[in-house]
């Protein structure tokens, strides 16, 4: 008889209901789910029709019953609870980000692997049939020399300025917004897809709104609603990447295009179902499908025939479908974790750290130190 995890989920919003959507789709159960308050929780078993409502985090993650806590809830709150989780022998599968600095995510890393319990962090783009064929090819030298690697991510939820949400306030949501919500998103596909690291970047951080509306009354933003960003990499290519959370009509507008000097390789993951790959000679349009991808990781993933687009969800699935696996004892390729969610930690300080300076910043590795230095000297740089 198979194992099978026992989730249990602390938070009861957007990502919660994701979440609990993932693990039924994983064939998993979900003993507990823990809200703000026991009336959330009460709500969210009714709505969900998990097993039991719990009286707080703390309560549900000690519980005999659950073996992975997924954690949902505002990000100035996930290195508590990854903390307890970890202590109480459970595998965890934390929102992005793993933790408002590095830290604490170098901390929470450490922790895992030496408890060793299985961690996840959903960055869930990487889940795409499309992305997943793009990798294997570029992999396999089907791109040449990548050189240039580009692209955007969109979107418009903060489009106004009485539009708010806890993400804008940096004591709960950290010191960088748009680039440590979705920015993050955009590095990790691109390290990913690539096997490209980014070594040093220069960042400009900016904001539509200097203020918003929260609680009726408009008062300072001190989050950036948008990044822009210029970098480099260990293997020799250069890139850009725009991040936007004012941007509207863009919804959830991923963006890559990685151009080496045979193909580039494209995708939108709001037209998820597409792969682009681009030649002198020709460009094909590649419909996502067990029949049409050629790689083993695209086909992978590929679980409906080409014309049936799979979304977010679908990959949100195979993510934690991944995840349970691995607590299972075995080993999928490209499962992000913790050590995936430090990346990105870094990653974030590293922008702030450049936009506050106006100055390249050099990335140390994951286990890099907090503390960044300019690449250029203060003279030098005011020639710039
Ligand atoms: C909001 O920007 C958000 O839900 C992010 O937090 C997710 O990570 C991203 O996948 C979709 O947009």
């Amino acid at each position: 008889m198979t194992f099978t995890p026992r989730a249990g989920i602390i938070g009861t919003g957007f990502m919660g209901a994701v979440h609990f959507h993932a693990v039924r789709a994983a064939g998993g159960t979900i003993s507990a789910i823990a809200g703000s308050s026991r009336a959330s929780a009460e709500a969210a078993v009714t709505r969900f029709g998990a097993l039991a409502p719990a009286d707080s985090a703390e309560s549900l993650i000690a519980r005999d019953d659950v073996d992975v806590v997924h954690i949902c809830t505002p990000n100035a709150t996930h290195a508590g609870l990854a903390r307890l989780a970890i202590a109480a022998g459970k595998a965890v599968v934390c929102e992005k980000p793993l933790a408002t600095s590095v830290e604490d995510a170098k901390e929470l890393t450490s922790l895992a692997e030496q408890a060793n319990v299985v961690t996840g962090v959903p960055f869930v783009y990487r889940f795409y049939p499309a992305v997943r064929e793009a990798r294997d090819r570029i992999l396999n030298g089907d791109a040449g020399s990548l050189w240039m690697l580009h692209g955007s991510y969109l979107q418009d939820w903060l489009a106004g300025a009485t539009a708010t949400n806890w993400r804008v306030d940096s004591t709960l949501g950290g010191a960088s917004r748009a680039f440590g919500d979705i920015g993050v998103h955009w590095c990790d596909l691109m390290e990913f897809t690539t096997g490209h690291r980014i070594t040093r970047l220069m960042a400009n951080t900016s904001r539509a709104h200097e203020k918003r509306e929260t609680h009726g009354h408009f008062s300072q933003v001190s989050t950036e609603d948008g990044a822009t960003l210029i970098f480099e990499t260990d293997n020799g290519a250069t890139g850009s990447l725009v991040v936007s959370q004012v941007s509207p009509g863009r919804k959830n507008r991923l963006w890559f295009s990685f151009d080496g000097t045979d193909a580039s390789f494209s995708f939108n993951q709001e037209t998820p179902d597409t792969l682009h790959i681009g030649r002198v000679d020709s460009t094909s349009h590649i419909a996502v499908g067990p029949q049409t991808l050629s790689t083993q990781g695209g086909r992978r993933y590929a679980t409906l025939p080409a014309g049936h687009p799979q979304g977010y969800q679908d990959s949100f699935n195979a993510f934690i479908s991944d995840t349970y696996a691995a607590v299972r004892g075995q080993a999928p390729e490209g499962l992000p974790g913790f050590r995936d969610g430090l990346r990105a930690a870094v990653l974030t300080e590293a922008v702030v750290a450049s936009a506050a300076r106006q100055s390249w910043v050099d990335v140390p590795t994951s286990d890099g130190p907090s503390e960044f230095h300019t690449s250029y000297p203060a003279a030098e740089r005011q020639m710039q």
